[in-house]
C-alpha cells in the first residue's frame, strides 16, 4: 500500500503536518506538494486549529526537490523550472506566509534546497541539534528558490546569505540559532516535546491577533516607517474589535488568566 506523502493530525488545538517520504529525506514530488497544500488549507479553514506544526518523518526534514522524480525531467529538453516554481513551490511559500495562524517548523534533520527555504518561510523555526541547513542549489547549477533569496539576507545579512548560497556550505543548527536564522536549537530528543509545548501554548492565545502580528512583521520588510505606522493603525483597529481583546483586558483587570477563543 502506498504511504501518505504527508500526514495530518489535530491535537491540543494545533495541526501536526508531517512530510512523510523518509526514504528520500522527504524530498518534494508532485504528490507531496499536493498533499501539503491540502493539509495547509485544511488547517487554515478549521477554526479548531489555532497553530500549525510542520515537521518531517525519519532522519531528515526535507531534501528539497526530488531529483529522481519522473515528472521533473533531467534529460532531453531543458525543463521549465520557472513553471515548476510558479505551479508548486511559490504557492506553497505564499500560503505559509499568508496563513493567518502561527506556523512552527520543527526541523528534525537535514533541510536542503527548497526544504531549507520552506522551513525558513515558517514563523517560528526550531531545529534538532543534528539538523543542518543547506542552500544546495549551487551544487546542481540552480538558484536558491522558495523565497531563499528574500528570507536569507533578511535573516542573516547579505554577506552570509551570499556565501551560503554561492558555496552551498551547510549551516549547523547551533550556528543557525547563533546567527538568528532560526529561533531555537534543541537536543534531538527534546525537539518534538519542545515544539509540541510551544504549539499547545500558541493554540491558547488570541489567534486573530497572532495572525495580524505575523502580517505586520512580514510587511515591514518592504514598508517604510510611515507605511508601517499606517499598517499598525489599521491592524490594531481590527485587533481591538476581537472578543479576545476584550477578554485579555478583562482577565488582566480581574487578575485571572485569560480564556482566549481565537475569535
Ligand atoms: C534524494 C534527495 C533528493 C531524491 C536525498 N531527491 N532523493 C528544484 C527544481 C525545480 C524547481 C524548484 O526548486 C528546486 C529546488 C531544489 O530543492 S533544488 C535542490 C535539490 N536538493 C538537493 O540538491 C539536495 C540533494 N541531497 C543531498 O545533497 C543529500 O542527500 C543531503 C545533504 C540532503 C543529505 O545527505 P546524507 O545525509 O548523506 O543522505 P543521502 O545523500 O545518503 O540521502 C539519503 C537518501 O535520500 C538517498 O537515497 P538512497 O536510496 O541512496 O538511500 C538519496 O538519494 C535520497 N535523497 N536527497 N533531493
Amino acid at each position: 500500500m502506498e504511504t501518505e506523502p504527508v500526514t495530518y493530525e489535530v491535537t491540543d488545538g494545533y495541526a501536526v503536518i508531517t512530510l512523510n517520504r523518509p526514504d528520500k529525506l522527504n524530498a518534494f514530488n508532485e504528490a507531496m506538494h499536493g498533499a501539503l497544500i491540502q493539509a495547509l488549507e485544511r488547517a487554515e479553514q478549521d477554526a479548531a486549529v489555532r497553530a500549525l506544526l510542520l515537521t518531517g518523518s525519519g532522519r531528515g526534514f526535507c531534501a528539497g526537490q526530488d531529483l529522481s522524480d519522473r515528472s521533473f525531467p533531467t534529460d532531453g529538453e531543458a525543463p521549465d523550472l520557472g513553471a515548476t516554481l510558479e505551479r508548486l513551490y511559490n504557492p506553497l511559500v505564499r500560503r505559509l506566509r499568508a496563513l493567518p495562524k502561527p506556523v512552527l517548523c520543527a526541523v528534525n534533520g537535514v533541510a536542503a534546497g527548497a526544504g531549507a527555504n520552506v522551513a525558513l518561510a515558517c514563523d517560528i523555526v526550531l531545529a534538532a541539534r543534528s539538523a543542518r541547513f543547506i542552500q544546495a542549489f549551487c551544487k546542481i547549477g540552480l538558484v536558491p528558490d522558495s523565497g531563499g533569496t528574500y528570507s536569507l539576507p533578511r535573516l542573516v545579512g547579505e554577506a552570509r546569505a551570499k556565501a551560503l548560497a554561492l558555496l552551498g556550505t551547510p549551516v549547523s543548527a547551533e550556528q543557525a540559532e547563533a546567527w538568528g536564522m532560526i529561533w531555537q536549537v534543541h537536543d534531538d530528543a527534546d525537539l518534538m516535546p519542545e515544539a509540541q509545548k510551544l504549539c499547545a501554548h500558541l493554540a491558547t492565545q488570541p489567534t486573530r491577533a497572532l495572525g495580524l502580528i505575523k502580517r505586520a512583521i512580514q510587511e515591514s520588510a518592504t514598508n517604510d516607517m510611515d507605511a508601517q505606522l499606517d499598517l499598525e493603525r489599521d491592524l490594531q483597529r481590527e485587533a481591538a474589535r476581537s472578543p479576545d481583546y476584550r477578554e485579555g483586558v478583562a482577565a488582566f483587570l480581574e487578575k485571572r488568566p485569560p480564556r482566549f477563543t481565537g475569535a
